[in-house]
């Protein structure tokens, strides 16, 4: 098989990259290594910044989100009982949106089947060769051995990926850092407590109130790395998600069964450089953040955003420049997008060596970030995403 670009991976940043090649004429092959129904059970992120939406809509993939996403101008934080709201739309006139990545994902596997695009799903054993001369890419599926001749091949296959170990250890820097606790996130089909999201910090340690829709919400309590899914039935679950919150907020909180449980460790890692030869990273396949600034799935897009126009630049107009920025111009903005997550999760979270001097430290920035309108309107900037 030959293809212009081979893509790596069929979650959001794979799918978004092919859909938009697409439609410019280029051709793609995308290989998943699980099934369609496996990437949508994964429940991930559900806030989009308005870049992303630009994209969606570049992508011809907008009509569903328009119709049912939320705009929310704001964001509540809550420490104790005490609250304030973060007005995003005064600090900054801009907004973000509230749609699932799993609404995300279902649009884009939805448009790349109705345009015939090549999505290849259950591949095993997928090698990238040549990455720096005439790549190609060999695979595994349907009980047989394959090979797809390239131009390019971008890496989309998440943190855990083939893509980044293709570059040598010689060439590849890798920045890491790990947090002391994990995030237990519930899904239930359940009325939100709050219109907007509530960021909450408590003696007993973080807690988000999120939703995707007017009849589901999604939870999440800081949790130790050790816990399991299964070590929290939904009662201890509400609980001690009422723990943690504002008393007012707590009282109001609608409980039900949970249709989703499941623990993510957070962690804060970037790979450089983001393009090896004829190879390019983009997503978790280079960087992830922790989920407390809602930038993992946002940080995907802005790569995406840079590559596509450079691919676009390189076969409409025959000039590679896009291409030689890519890695620089993309990781410029990863590394904000890495610092505001590693701020706020600081911020936010119960440390378990924490003394008493970070815990003044960190009730001083949260006093600072409610009293300062200047402070609340670098928050805004970058909660509503930097610009590309
Ligand atoms: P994905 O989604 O991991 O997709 C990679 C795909 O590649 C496939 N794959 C392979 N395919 C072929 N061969 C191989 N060898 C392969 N290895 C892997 C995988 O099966 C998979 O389908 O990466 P992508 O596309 O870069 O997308 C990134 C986002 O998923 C991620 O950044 C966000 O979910 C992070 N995130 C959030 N981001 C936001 O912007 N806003 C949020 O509100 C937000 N909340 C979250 C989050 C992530 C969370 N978890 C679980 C880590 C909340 C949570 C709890
Ligand atoms: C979510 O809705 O899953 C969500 C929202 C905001 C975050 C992280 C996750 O910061």
């Amino acid at each position: 098989m030959r293809t212009q670009v081979a893509i790596i991976g069929g979650g959001p940043s794979g799918l978004l990259l092919s859909q938009l090649l697409h439609r410019k004429g280029i051709d793609t092959v995308v290989l998943e290594r699980k099934t369609r129904d496996y990437v949508l059970g994964r429940i991930r992120a559900g806030i989009l910044e308005t870049g992303f939406v630009d994209l969606m809509h570049e992508a011809g993939v907008g009509a569903r989100m328009d119709a049912e996403s939320f705009v929310h101008d704001g964001a509540v934080i809550a420490c104790g009982n005490a609250m304030f709201d973060i007005n995003f739309k005064r600090r900054t006139g801009s907004h973000v949106v509230v749609y699932g990545q799993t609404e995300v994902t279902r649009d884009l596997y939805d448009a790349r089947e109705a345009m015939g695009g090549n999505i290849v799903f259950n591949t095993e054993n997928v090698v990238i060769h040549d990455a720096t001369a005439t790549p190609y890419v060999t695979y595994d599926a349907d009980g047989g051995s394959h090979r797809i001749d390239c131009d390019y091949v971008v890496g989309c296959d998440g943190f855990h990926g083939v893509s980044r170990q293709t570059i040598p250890r010689t060439v590849r820097r890798e920045y890491e850092k790990a947090y002391p606790f994990g995030w237990l996130g519930v899904l239930s089909e359940t009325p939100p407590v709050h219109d907007e999201l509530i960021y909450s910090c408590s003696d007993r340690g973080f807690a988000l109130c999120s939703m995707r829709n007017a009849n589901l919400s999604r939870y999440y309590v800081q949790c130790s790395l050790d816990d399991s899914p299964d070590d929290w039935s939904d009662a201890q679950f509400w609980d001690e998600l009422k723990r943690r919150l504002p008393e007012e907020i707590a009282e109001r909180l609608v409980t039900g069964p949970s249709i989703e449980k499941s623990i993510a460790p957070l962690r804060s890692f970037v790979t450089e450089p983001m393009r090896w030869g004829n190879l390019f990273l983009c997503g978790d396949a280079a960087h992830i953040v922790p989920p407390t600034g809602a930038k993992g799935l946002n940080t995907a897009a802005s790569d995406i955003h840079y590559l596509y126009n450079g691919l676009v630049r390189f076969y409409l107009d025959d000039d590679a420049q896009g291409l030689e920025e890519y890695s620089a111009k993309a990781l410029a903005r990863v590394w904000k997008a890495e610092r505001f997550s590693w701020w706020m999760t600081n911020l936010l979270h119960r440390f378990p060596d924490q003394t008493a001097f970070d815990l003044k430290m960190q009730q001083a920035d949260l006093a600072f970030l409610r009293e300062n309108e200047a402070a609340q309107q670098v928050f805004a900037q970058n909660y509503v995403g930097l610009p590309y």
